[in-house]
């Protein structure tokens, strides 16, 4: 690994630097909207570790022009947030994203919303295909309002995480244990996905993105049942969101288990609706073949997974870990990419690094500069084999909110502290800041 003092290779001049939070994780200001799946999930004891909730969480809506100062004085080009949904929908909700999006643009940081991640408004269900329609209602209400400032937009945040923690286990809002039964949840954000851009595309948007989460499957071994359940793994993870985004198509034999007409709705989802794909990127995977009958569950980022899957998730060894025990790997990164290349060729958009980061304690947190020192020059080796990567955005500004985690793990650049709610620029973020001044001419 080099040295985390080494200045970073040279990234092209007009890449974009960006930070990213989500409005659940960070917004606090719950009584002036209505209720969301996760303000329910977390009411309910036992789905958040510490019994925590968002109600103040970084107390953000009070304190963004603090929070915008944060960045501008680290230097990034662009803030990607989310709006919350039930916020938009309640009486002068969009005021909030509207000063937001004015500071923002006076301080020269580019405002990248996410139209959705995670906070669904409590009465509606992604089961239900309406939902899709709804959405892309709600995306035109937010481009009305803030489409004379904002020219870059994500319509959703991991619909991938969204289905399988929320929907098939049920350790995320809203709490559904479906299993294979989730997979319309899938599709509906995807139609979802389409819908919205269709409503961008209305309003005249030419920047359009999503923000997927990606990393490599490792198969435990060359055996064939490994290298099945690795492939099984794969494909409901990574290529069941990507697939019908870039080829309109997806993968053998899903399409069957997705409801309505599948053909039009790829249709929708695939025609014209990206200018980029985003990819939030953690950590690889490791898959092997199901344990064994007497193997009741096995672990999946720290959550216990039901008996009878078709496959089962292995440590990865011989790397370091996060506060949350991912491992990290940063060459994983340039594999990814390097891979999505390979197998969409030409098709494939030119691609944001829309999360990346890692959970550790403390304010001197070497372990994040290592991280992300490392990443970046994963990033850059995957550009240099000619990946075309137009942005990176650190997960995340602040620590904050880890859904099920709550304030157990910590990603933040800057350090809050829940008591006093004060804000403290971690080491990371000052070795960030010295990074990006390098390249500044
Ligand atoms: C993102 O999701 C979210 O978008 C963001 O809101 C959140 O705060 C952030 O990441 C940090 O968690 O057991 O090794 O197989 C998380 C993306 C991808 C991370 C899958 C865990 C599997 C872990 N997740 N990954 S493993």
């Amino acid at each position: 690994m080099a040295d985390t003092t080494d200045r970073l290779p040279d990234f092209p001049r007009d890449f974009l630097w960006g930070v990213s939070t989500s409005a659940h994780q960070i917004e606090g200001a719950v009584d002036v909207r209505g209720p969301s799946v996760w303000d329910l999930f977390t009411a309910e004891p036992g789905n958040v570790r510490d019994g925590s909730t968002a109600v103040v969480a970084c107390d953000h809506v009070a304190r963004y022009r603090e929070d915008v100062a944060l960045m501008r004085e680290l230097g990034v080009g662009a803030y990607r947030f989310s709006v919350s949904w039930p916020r938009v929908q309640s009486p002068g909700g969009l005021d909030f994203y509207d000063r937001l999006v004015d500071e923002l643009c006076a301080q020269g940081i580019r405002p990248v919303p996410t139209l959705f991640h995670w906070d669904l408004p409590a009465d509606l269900d992604w089961l239900e295909r309406d939902t899709a329609s709804r959405f892309a209602d709600h995306t035109a209400v937010v481009a009305d309002r803030l489409g004379d400032r904002v020219t870059k937009w994500i319509t959703l945040n991991e619909p991938a995480e969204h289905t399988l923690l929320g929907h098939a286990l049920g350790t995320h809002a809203p709490g559904k244990k479906l299993l294979f039964d989730a997979l319309p949840v899938a599709h509906h954000q995807l139609l979802a996905h389409g819908l919205a851009a269709r409503a961008l595309r209305a309003a005249g948007v030419r920047d359009i993105g999503i923000a997927n989460s990606h990393g490599p499957t490792w198969p435990a071994s060359a055996e064939p049942a490994d290298a099945e359940a690795a492939e099984f793994y794969d494909v409901i993870l990574n290529r069941l969101f990507s697939d019908p985004l870039i080829l309109g198509e997806y993968p053998e034999g899903l399409a069957e288990f997705m409801p309505g007409d599948v053909a039009a709705d790829l249709e929708i989802i695939s025609g014209d609706t990206l200018d980029w794909y985003g990819i939030n990127y953690y950590q690889p995977t490791k898959v092997g073949a199901p344990g064994g009958a007497d193997e009741s569950a096995t672990e999946f980022s720290g959550i216990s997974l039901p008996p009878g899957l078709p496959f089962s998730v292995k440590e990865i060894e011989g790397y370091p870990v996060t506060d949350f025990g991912w491992p990290v790997v940063p060459e994983a990164l340039t594999e990814l990419l390097v891979g999505f290349r390979e197998r969409y060729g030409d098709r494939l958009p030119p691609v944001v690094i829309t999360e990346n980061g890692c959970a550790y304690e403390g304010v001197d947190d070497q372990g994040r500069i290592a991280y992300l020192d490392g990443h970046l020059r994963a990033l850059h080796r995957a550009m240099e084999a000619g990946v075309d990567v137009r942005g990176y955005f650190v997960w995340s500004l602040m620590d904050n909110f880890e859904w099920a985690e709550g304030y157990t793990k910590r990603f933040g650049l800057v350090h809050v502290d829940y008591d006093t709610l004060a804000r403290t620029p971690k080491a990371s973020y000052h070795w960030l800041r010295d990074a990006l001044r390098a390249y500044r001419p």
